[in-house]
Order: structure tokens, then sequence, then C-alpha cells
């Protein structure tokens, strides 16, 4: 439950309340979206249920890319600077930000920890948002883009049940495809219903345990940066991508 959206429930914050909320969000995330772009970083909105793997994909995605790229993040938990520290030990700057009570990023949580982290020197900025399949969805923050985090564990309808994120995503990244020998899970039901629910359907299937997938995503990202700003060549696995020699820690 999160108090500061009430989770689109009216009778704990009125629509008119919200309807304020969103309209301030939406000039903060405006004002966001504007450093990013002067300062040619590819934001990414990171969403997905808790314990999806957004954290293991940045840490795969640092173990591809080495030095070439430079990669940083922030990332949104209720409690615990975790995943900050994860990101850190993998080679990515990055602050937690804590939201206490909400379930969601939102802009001017964003734009403060902006001030506490050398953002102009990333050429790809990652916003992992707290561990959510709704609420995060609802709250611009200034990205470039929007990517969502599904794993074969969540389950193949999980695109029909929770549209609302689904419709904003410009990319679904399915992870732990490793685990697919293990699962009755219908990769076809999962695309018919991307089909039906996201504009323009686009999935990318990864592995964080075995880098499967990782450079299709880093092609997707160098072609979106390609189209927001000055294309960035350096974008390229910097090394093969091998599985870890241990496993992740959670
Ligand atoms: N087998 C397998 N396990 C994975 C993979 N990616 C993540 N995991 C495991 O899934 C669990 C959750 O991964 P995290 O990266 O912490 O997930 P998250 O989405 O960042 O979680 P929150 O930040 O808590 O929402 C961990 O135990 C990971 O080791 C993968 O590709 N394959
Ligand atoms: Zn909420
Ligand atoms: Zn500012
Ligand atoms: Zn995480």
């Amino acid at each position: 439950m999160c108090e500061t959206c009430g989770c689109g429930d009216p009778e704990l914050v009125p629509v008119e309340l919200s309807r304020q909320l969103l309209a301030e969000n939406d000039r903060t995330a405006r004002h966001n979206r504007e450093h990013f772009e002067e300062a040619g970083v590819l934001a990414i909105n990171l969403m997905g249920s808790p314990g999806s793997g957004k954290t293991a994909l940045l840490e795969a995605l640092a173990r591809a890319v080495g030095t070439s790229v430079r990669l940083g993040a922030v990332s949104g938990d209720l409690a615990t600077d975790r995943d900050a520290e994860r990101l850190r030990a993998a080679g990515i700057p990055s602050v937690g930000i804590t939201t206490g009570s909400a379930c969601h990023l939102d802009a001017r949580l964003v734009h403060r920890a902006l001030h506490d982290f050398p953002w102009r020197d990333t050429d790809l900025f990652f916003i992992e948002n707290v561990g959510n399949l709704v609420c995060p969805a609802i709250y611009d923050l200034g990205q470039a883009a929007n990517v969502v985090v599904l794993s074969v564990t969540e389950g193949e309808d999980k695109p029909l049940k929770y549209p609302v994120m689904f419709l904003k995503a410009d990319l679904v990244v399915l992870t732990k495809v490793d685990l697919l020998p293990h699962l009755e899970f219908d990769l076809t039901a999962l695309q018919d219903a991307l089909e039906k629910v996201m504009p323009a359907p686009m999935m990318i299937a990864v592995s964080a345990r075995n880098g499967m997938g990782i450079v299709e995503l880093l092609s997707w990202l160098r072609d979106r940066r390609g189209a927001t700003s000055a294309p960035l060549s350096t974008i390229r696995p910097a090394r093969p991508v091998k599985a870890p020699s241990r496993s992740h820690r959670s």
C-alpha cells in the first residue's frame, strides 16, 4: 500500500488531490528530462515486480560493457541501500533512494538524487524503480524510455493482468530464461499477450546468469540512444559475456 498515491484508491487520496500530485510530478519530470537531454544522457526507467531481476540485469550489463560505456544508476527501494551497494560492487556508480512507504519513485525523488550523483558523466542512466508492477508506470520520471523486466517465473499472463505498465513499455526484457527448461512457461502466450497490450510490442529474452540476450539488449539501447541524441558508437560488448563464476547475491 502506498500512502503517496493511495494506489488509485479514491477513498485514500481524493481524485482532485491525485490529479494535482500527478500534474506537479509531470512538471518535475519535464525538468528532469531537460537535464538528461541537455547532457546527452539516455535515462531509462527500469520497472518490474520485486525480484524480477532488475539489479541482476544491470550487473550483467556492467560485466558485458566493461569500461566501454559509462553506466550509472539510482535504485529505489522502500528500505535499505542494498541494490545501490550491489551495483557499486559491479562497477556501476549508484545511489539508493529509500522511499519509506511509497511503492514507486516520483520525479522529485529522482531530481533530488541527481544532486548526490555525477549523472552527467554517464552514457546510460538507469533508474531502477521500486519493485512493483502497478504504480511506477503512473509516474513520469523524465526518462527517455520505459523498460519492463518480467521474469519467466512470474507467468506469461502478467501483461494481461497488469496492462498499465505494459501499455507504457518501450521494451519488455524477459529475464531468467536459463530457468525455462525447469518451467512450463508458454512463450507464445506471452508474445500474444504483449501483442494485445503493448502499442509497439518489443521483447528481448535474457539471462543474467549466462549472459544470453545481453548483446541484443545493448544493441537496443544503442539504437534508442541514437534516436534521442548523438549516437553512442562506443556501445558494444567489451568482452564476451560469460556466466559468472559464482552465484549472484540476491
Ligand atoms: N537463474 C536466474 N536467476 C536470476 C536471474 N536474474 C536474477 N536472478 C535471481 O533472482 C533474484 C532476484 O534478482 P534481483 O536482481 O535482486 O531482482 P530485482 O528485480 O532487482 O529485485 P527488487 O529490487 O527487490 O525488486 C536473485 O536471487 C537473483 O540471483 C537470471 O537471469 N537467472
Ligand atoms: Zn502506490
Ligand atoms: Zn534541476
Ligand atoms: Zn533490485
